[in-house]
């Protein structure tokens, strides 16, 4: 089944712990990125070790091949099992990230197009299919790919071919979680979830979403 990865941009920590908690028993992976980490430290992710899911650290890197490492080599010694890179980086940049993922028995997620609506003024065009292609040749373990456009999701798997895709653009961006949840691995969602007056009843409903 399509897995569904909370995307828990909250910063203040204590609420944040505190939803992860309530969630997670219903989740596949959380998902942290500069909002929730920036406030708490990456330390974070030894906080959340005990709900036993996978953490996925959204830093987008896009660096120079030397600094995404030991960017990434903090993620994983920090207890994060993936990593989110951009693609639109470069080959030895990327696969800087996918190395020391490999090294760590993690996974590397490489953005080969962004859900909002800016998004296309530079990955349309070709970009987001270079990108995709890219992130094959460097032997990641997926692409990131919107949810708000489920038209380039399927062009895009066309060319990710049986690896993953993992589609944020879910509820508060617009996104439908049941016409997207056929075309993909795993949906990314964060507000319609934390934000929601009962996090594990919206959960539930994505849940839902993920067999209709
Ligand atoms: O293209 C992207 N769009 C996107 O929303 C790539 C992402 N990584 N994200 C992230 O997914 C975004 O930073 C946020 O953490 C999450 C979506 O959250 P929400 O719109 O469901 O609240």
């Amino acid at each position: 089944m399509t897995e569904l990865i909370l995307a828990l941009d909250v910063t203040d920590k204590k609420q944040a712990l505190k939803i992860a908690e309530a969630c997670a028993p219903h989740l596949d992976a959380i998902k942290l990125g500069y909002p929730l980490i920036l406030s708490s430290g990456l330390s974070i992710a030894g906080e959340l070790e005990e709900l036993d899911k996978p953490l996925i650290a959204d830093f987008k890197v896009a660096d120079i091949p030397n600094t995404n490492k030991l960017i990434a080599e903090q993620v994983f010694d920090a207890g994060f099992s993936s990593i989110i890179c951009h693609g639109f980086i470069g080959a030895d940049a990327i696969r800087a990230c996918v190395d020391v993922a490999a090294d760590y028995g993690g996974a590397c997620f490489v953005v080969a197009e962004m859900s909002h609506p800016g998004a296309t003024a530079f990955f349309h065009g070709g970009t987001a299919e270079k990108i995709a292609a890219l992130a094959v040749e460097c032997e990641a373990d997926g692409i990131i790919a919107p949810a708000t456009r489920p038209e380039r999701v399927t062009i895009l798997r066309e060319i990710v071919g049986r690896r993953k895709i993992l589609s944020p653009g879910v509820g508060a961006q617009g996104g439908d979680a049941s016409t997207v949840a056929k075309l993909v691995d795993g949906i990314i969602v964060g507000r319609a979830i934390y934000e929601a007056k009962d996090p594990v009843t919206a959960i539930t409903e994505f849940s839902a979403a993920r067999t209709a």
